[in-house]
């Protein structure tokens, strides 16, 4: 296991909003909300960002992903409205922790493009 601060919030190193849990999945409310309902959705297993994905090894993970997001939509009620799914990667993405991770966002209408 890496030691990035997602790491640290799987081992309950670190406290997080946790608002969903599977065997291989961790959702948790993000510190730094850019929309009313701003949630990060990971695995468990470290895959530091998307150009480390395995779509052969990944598929199911990714799959449960997904499935998580949906969930949450229809949990916190973004379901309908719509919301946005994020993977940042790299610099140029904006990404700042190398644990990968989808962000769900929604509750307000996004814009395009993003900045
Ligand atoms: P990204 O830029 O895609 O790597 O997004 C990382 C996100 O992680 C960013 O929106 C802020 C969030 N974040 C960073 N540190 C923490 C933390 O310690 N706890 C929580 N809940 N979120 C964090």
């Amino acid at each position: 296991m890496g030691d990035t601060i997602f790491s640290k919030i799987i081992k309950r190193e670190i406290p997080a909003d946790i608002v969903y849990e599977t065997e291989n999945v961790l959702a948790f409310r993000d510190i730094k909300p850019q929309a009313p309902v701003h949630i990060l959705i990971i695995p468990k297993i470290e895959i530091p960002k998307v150009t480390d994905i395995d779509g052969k090894q990944h598929a199911q993970l990714l799959g449960e992903l997904f499935d998580a997001a949906n969930k949450l939509a229809r949990d916190f009620k973004i379901d309908q409205d719509g919301f946005r799914l994020v993977f940042n990667c790299g610099n140029n993405g904006g990404q700042d922790v190398y644990h990968l991770h989808m962000h769900l966002l929604g509750g307000r209408q996004m814009k395009w493009p993003p900045g």
